[in-house]
C-alpha cells in the first residue's frame, strides 16, 4: 500500500491538524505530511482537492481517505492495533471515547478566544467568564483521568493516545497564554509538550514564515 500521506494547516495555528498529526505519530505508520497554508485566496480550492469537507487534516491512506481528527483516529486505532491508542480495557476506553468526542464537539469559546500560537506567548492575555468555565471543565477532566486511569503513564490514560492528541492544542494554548492551572494539569501540559513528536511539531511550527494576524495580539 502506498505510504500514508496526511494534509494539514499550519503547524503554529492548525489544531486539528495537530491532533490528526499526533495521533499519526503515535500509530507508528510511516507517512508523509504536506501543509496547506490557511487564509489564502486558494486555501479552500487547494484543501477541496483532497478533502470533500474543505477542512484539515485529511489522511489519505491508499484507497482510504479521511478528513476528520476523530475519524483518522479511530481508523488509526482499527489498523494499528499495537499502538494502543485507545485504552484496552472497554469501560476505560468508553471514558476514552468520551472525553475525546467532548473536545471534538465542544469548548467553543475556549477555542474562539484563545486560539492555538504554538510559538507565541501571551500572558496576561484577558477571556471571558465562559472561557474559564471551559478551562474548569478541561481541567476537571484531566484531573478525572490523571486519578482513576494514569497509573501507567504520565498521560490521561496512562500512556500516549487519541484522547491526549485531542487534548494537545489545549495544552499548547493553555501555555501560550500563560492560564494558571492546577498541579495535575499543570503536569499533564509538562508531559504533552514532552513527546517526542509533539516537539518535533513545536519546531516545525517555530520555522513556519507564515503569519495570520488574527492570531497575534500585539
Ligand atoms: N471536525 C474537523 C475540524 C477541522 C477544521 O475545522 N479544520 C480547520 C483548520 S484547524 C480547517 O480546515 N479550516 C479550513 C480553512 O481555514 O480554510 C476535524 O476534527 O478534523
Amino acid at each position: 500500500m502506498a505510504k500514508a500521506k496526511i494534509y494539514l494547516g499550519n503547524k503554529n495555528y492548525s489544531s486539528w491538524s495537530l491532533r490528526g498529526w499526533l495521533m499519526l505519530s503515535m500509530s507508528g505508520l510511516a507517512f508523509d505530511d504536506v501543509v496547506i497554508p490557511l487564509d489564502q485566496p486558494d486555501t479552500t480550492e487547494t484543501i477541496l482537492a483532497y478533502s470533500p469537507s474543505g477542512r484539515v487534516p485529511v489522511l489519505v491512506h491508499g484507497e482510504v481517505r479521511i478528513w476528520d481528527s476523530l475519524a483518522i483516529g479511530e481508523y488509526l486505532a482499527e489498523i494499528c492495533p499495537k499502538a494502543g491508542l485507545w485504552p484496552k480495557a472497554r469501560p476505560t476506553r468508553a471514558h476514552a471515547r468520551s472525553v475525546s468526542a467532548e473536545m471534538h464537539a465542544g469548548f467553543v469559546p475556549l477555542r474562539a478566544a484563545l486560539p492555538m500560537n504554538v510559538r507565541r506567548s501571551f500572558p496576561g492575555h484577558e477571556y471571558s467568564s465562559e472561557v474559564q468555565a471551559d478551562i474548569n471543565r478541561i481541567t476537571a477532566i484531566w484531573r478525572g483521568c490523571r486519578k482513576q486511569y494514569g497509573e501507567g503513564g504520565p498521560f490521561l490514560f496512562g500512556g500516549p493516545g487519541i484522547a491526549d492528541a485531542m487534548f494537545a492544542p489545549v495544552a499548547s494554548r493553555f501555555r501560550t497564554y500563560g492560564i494558571d492551572l492546577d498541579e495535575t494539569s499543570t503536569s499533564y501540559v509538562k508531559a504533552i509538550h514532552g513527546l517526542t513528536a509533539m516537539k518535533r511539531w513545536s519546531q516545525a511550527a517555530k520555522n513556519e514564515p507564515m503569519v495570520n494576524d488574527r492570531y497575534e495580539f500585539d
